[in-house]
């Protein structure tokens, strides 16, 4: 129990807004179950964040227990580490009124997401839209975490959570833990298979890799994959000139532990011709165990029941104790 109290603290999250997808797990997820040793962990589910954009309500359900089981199913151990639901915990929602009183609209203004998901949705362009980050700043800042694990994409979101924090204690004290996002280099921005000047993303179907998908249509997507039309055809890593290249050598180093040099080598001469069959022959590999455990566990409700029950019940006794300590601090009378 010594031990426990010293661990650094980590904590992440992914939207169930639809199923995973390869860069979800090259970027954050195939990162943290090694984290899970050394760091107290806690791993959600940020359902809250999903209805920012419109949801089926069944379907976003599933998704959320779907996104449970492959949490799961990538090794994060519900023994080791807190695994649950931000609905659940009720304080994400009310840090997220105290804290939207400390962040500017000139700041959210700036948040090149909001930016993205305004103008791809330009009919519901919603509050919540715009105070997303704050939500999140209150997902992180409750937990007191020391590191936030997330691809590159999410990087601005956990600076203005900084910036919100250091805020907040420059009026009141030493209230909030400021934490560092934490990158890997490896998988930090997987793109579309089509088009590789943009990111591989849940809402762009065309040229995005779902772990859930079966081997021949993983095999099948990564034939189709983009290169480019350099004559010279050789599997090189330059993301300027051969942006489909360097991202399909990202993902296979990524699948295989191997660097970008060593895959080079491998390559050499060899064109893209075996190239793009071994990338895919590596993530239907890396993704085989992951859909078979995933769709075990979604078969045993009851147990995935316990798992976020557990979860929000240990969540919410850390995050209740910061949303005191911060209640007190304004001025809140205590009940
Ligand atoms: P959306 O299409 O709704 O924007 P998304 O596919 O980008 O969704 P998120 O739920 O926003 O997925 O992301 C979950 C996590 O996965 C975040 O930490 C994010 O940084 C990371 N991530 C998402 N897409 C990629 C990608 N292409 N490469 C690396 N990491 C990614
Ligand atoms: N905004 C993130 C998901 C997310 C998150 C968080 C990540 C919500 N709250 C807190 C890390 C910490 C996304 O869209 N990927």
């Amino acid at each position: 129990m010594e031990g426990q109290e010293t661990k650094k603290v980590m904590l992440s999250g992914i939207q169930p807004s639809g199923k995973l997808h390869l860069g979800n797990y090259l970027g954050p997820l195939q990162h943290w179950p090694r984290m899970i040793e050394d760091f107290d962990c806690y791993f959600f589910l940020a359902d809250l964040h999903t209805i920012t954009v419109r949801q089926e309500p069944a379907d976003l359900r599933r998704q959320t227990l779907e996104l449970l089981a492959s949490y799961i199913a990538c090794g994060l151990d519900p023994e080791k580490c807190t695994l649950f639901i931000q609905s659940h915990v009720h304080q994400h929602a009310e840090l997220a009124w105290v804290l939207n009183c400390y962040t500017m609209f000139g700041e959210l203004s700036r948040m090149t997401q909001f930016k993205d998901k305004a103008a791809k949705h330009a009919e519901n362009v919603n509050a919540g839209l715009f105070t997303y980050p704050v939500l999140m700043a209150s997902d992180i800042l409750l937990y007191q975490p020391d590191y936030v694990p997330v691809g590159d994409d999410q990087k601005q979101h956990v600076e203005l959570c900084r910036d919100v924090a250091n805020r907040f204690n420059g009026v009141y004290g030493d209230v909030l833990r400021v934490p560092e996002p934490y990158i890997a280099k490896v998988g930090a921005r997987i793109r579309s298979l089509n088009m590789p000047d943009t990111k591989m993303s849940k809402s762009i179907p065309e040229g995005c890799v779902y772990l859930l998908d079966r081997p021949e249509d993983i095999a099948r997507k990564f034939k189709r994959a983009v290169t480019d039309s350099d004559t010279e055809r050789c599997v090189r890593y330059d993301p300027e000139r051969k942006p489909g290249v360097a991202n399909l050598i990202q993902i296979y180093a990524a699948a295989t532990g191997k660097t970008y040099e060593e895959v080079e080598q491998e390559f050499d001469g060899k064109g893209y011709g075996a190239f793009k069959p071994a990338v895919g022959e590596a993530v239907i590999e890396t993704l085989r165990p992951i859909r078979e455990e995933t769709e075990r566990l979604l078969k045993d409700k009851a147990y995935l029941e316990s798992v976020y029950r557990a979860g929000a019940e240990k969540a919410s006794y850390i995050a209740e104790k910061t949303l005191r300590k911060v209640y007190k601090k304004v001025g809140f009378v205590q009940r």
